[in-house]
Formats: structure tokens, sequence, C-alpha cells
């Protein structure tokens, strides 16, 4: 007969009898740098409302440039939502939604600009790919291809924080997300203007505006007005862990993308606190 025994089986693991709660216990092993999974990898956020909501005036000579850095870079194309989303919004916040439930009904307009560009790119061999498929064979799929669309939007669903109405977490801070976990090399957020001003250029007065070229996200954090990205993705990049900045530019001009992926600064530097390994 079995020898039954009461004595607890500890398992061998610094983190096994303490608490995840208290940073001074875990730091000593938590506190490591995560390895960069994709360090090859360009990710390129496209604007919903900036870009894809234009139509083909703007969409069709951003899949030129798009097609044109292909043989230079590996590339995770990921679009964000616009004017559907922002209609979505309006009937689900009448109709009493809460917030967890507006979040994926805008992050579909996300999928559905992302399945579109992919159309436009399937020549090439670029398919628009599952936020699960992002998840798990993100590797597989680069190797299969040169580039991937997906979904910038993050599918939190219920789990949006109720911090506010409207979905805190879209889609710049969703791709930020993923660039970061995966050590990309880089993130590029392309939009339709030439970057982050201190005023909306568009709004009143907008004559007046200045381009900001280079800020660190935890001053802008601190800054009141409007911005042309979440405001939640400042949030996230102060807690960065790979990527050291990303760079804000305006699709509307050819060749800034191009320029962008190649390091050169050619709108808007937004520093993390990550600094060179
Ligand atoms: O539907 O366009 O992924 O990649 O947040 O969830 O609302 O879903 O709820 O793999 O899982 O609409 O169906 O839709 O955009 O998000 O996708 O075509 O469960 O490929 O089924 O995390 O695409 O979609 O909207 O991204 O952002 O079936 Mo869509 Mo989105 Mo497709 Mo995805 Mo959500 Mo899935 Mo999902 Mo839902
Ligand atoms: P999404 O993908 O979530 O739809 P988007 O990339 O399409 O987002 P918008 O939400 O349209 O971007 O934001 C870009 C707009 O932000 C610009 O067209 C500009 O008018 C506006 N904007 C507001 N404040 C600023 C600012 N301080 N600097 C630059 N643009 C600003």
């Amino acid at each position: 007969m079995a020898k039954h025994t009461t004595s607890i089986k500890h398992v061998a693991s610094p983190l096994a009898r303490q608490t995840l709660l208290d940073g001074a216990l875990t730091s000593p092993v938590a506190a490591k740098r995560p390895a960069r999974l994709l360090p090859w990898l360009q990710v390129v956020k496209i604007g919903g409302r900036s870009i894809m909501d234009r139509g083909a005036d703007a969409i069709l000579p951003v899949v030129d440039e798009l097609r044109k850095l292909l043989p230079e870079h590996r590339l995770l194309i990921l679009t964000g939502a616009g004017i559907r989303a922002r209609h979505i919004y309006s009937v689900g916040l009448d109709l009493g939604l809460p917030v967890g439930s507006l979040a994926p009904l805008a992050a579909s307009e996300a999928g559905q600009n992302g399945h579109i560009l992919a159309s436009l790119l399937a020549p090439e061999g670029v398919s628009y790919i599952e936020h699960p498929t992002v998840a798990n064979q993100l590797a597989i799929h680069l190797t299969a291809a040169r580039a991937v669309v997906g979904s910038a939007f993050p599918p939190y669903h219920h789990h949006e924080f109720p911090t506010s109405r409207i979905p805190t977490h879209r889609a710049d801070t969703g791709a930020f997300l993923l660039a970061d976990a995966l050590g990309a090399a880089g993130l590029t957020i392309v939009e339709d203007v030439d970057g982050l001003y201190d005023i909306d250029p568009k709004g009143p007065g907008g004559e007046k505006a200045q381009l900001v070229r280079e800020a660190s996200a935890t001053d802008l954090a601190k800054l009141k007005g409007s911005l042309p990205f979440d405001h939640a993705l400042l949030e996230v990049m102060a807690n960065a862990r790979q990527l050291e900045h990303v760079q804000v530019v305006n699709g509307l001009v050819p060749g800034r993308i191009t320029a962008a992926l190649r390091g050169e600064p050619v709108g808007t530097l937004i520093h993390t606190s990550v600094r060179p390994a």
C-alpha cells in the first residue's frame, strides 16, 4: 500500500515561498531585462482615422511605400480604428454599454482596416493574421513572408480598465505593448500630421502650432491638452522594457515612413525611460 505523507513538497524556486506583491523580494529575480524575441522586426502602426478613413488617396501611396520597404525590413503592420469606432462608441454609450463591451466593438474596426491593408499587399505575400496568431505564431509567419498585418487594438475586451467610459487602451497603446514585448527594432506611428505639436495644428489657433521634434513620454504625460495618440501610450512608455523611443510621422508625405524606419528623425521622437543595454 502506498505510504501517505502530510509533508509539504517545496518546489525549488527563488519565488516559491514568497509573496509576489513585494517588489523588494521579487526584484532580485524579476528585475532582469527581458530577452528580445524579434530584434529584427519593425512595427508600423497605421492610423485609423488619420490614414485609413481617407480612402484611396491616402492608403494607396502608403501601401506603395510599404511594398517598397519589404526587401529592406521585416514588418508587423498594425492598423488603428477610425470613424466607425467613433460611431459605435456614441451608439453604445447612448445605450449604456460598459467600457468592456465598447472595447471589442471598436477593436473590430481596427481589424477591418487591417484586412483592407492586407488585401492590398496580398500580391507581395502579405496576409492579415489574427490576434491569437500574432500572440503565438508571428515568427513562423514572418519567416514565410516579409510582412504581416494585424489589429493594433489590444484585445482587452471586458478586461478594459473602467477608468473612463471610452476605452483608454486603444491602437497606439496596443502597438507599443506588442513592439516592446517582442523587443522589436522600432515602432513608427503613422498619422496625418508631421508629429506632435504644442497644440492641435487642426484645432482653433492651429496655424501657430509648433512641431515638437523630441520629447520624453514622462514629460508629455504631465501636459494637459490634446495629443495625436492615446494618452495611455505615455503610461505604458514610462514602463517600457525594450523600446528606447517611438517616432510619430506623417504618412501623407511620401518617404517619411521609409526615412523613419532607417532611423532618420523626420517626425517627433518620443523617448521612453529605457537606455541602451
Ligand atoms: O475579426 O477584424 O482577433 O485578429 O477585440 O476579438 O472585438 O477577434 O471578439 O482572432 O480574437 O473583428 O471576434 O473581435 O478585429 O480582436 O480576429 O477577422 O474574439 O481575424 O477572432 O482579439 O480580426 O478581431 O476585434 O483583431 O481587433 O476573426 Mo477582427 Mo479584432 Mo478576425 Mo481579430 Mo476583437 Mo479574433 Mo480578437 Mo473577437
Ligand atoms: P486611431 O488609429 O486611433 O484612429 P489616428 O492615428 O488615426 O488614431 P487621430 O486620433 O486622428 O489618429 O489623431 C491624429 C490627429 O490628432 C491629428 O490629425 C491632429 O489633428 C490631432 N491632434 C490633436 N492634438 C495634437 C497635437 N498636440 N499634435 C498633433 N496633432 C494633434
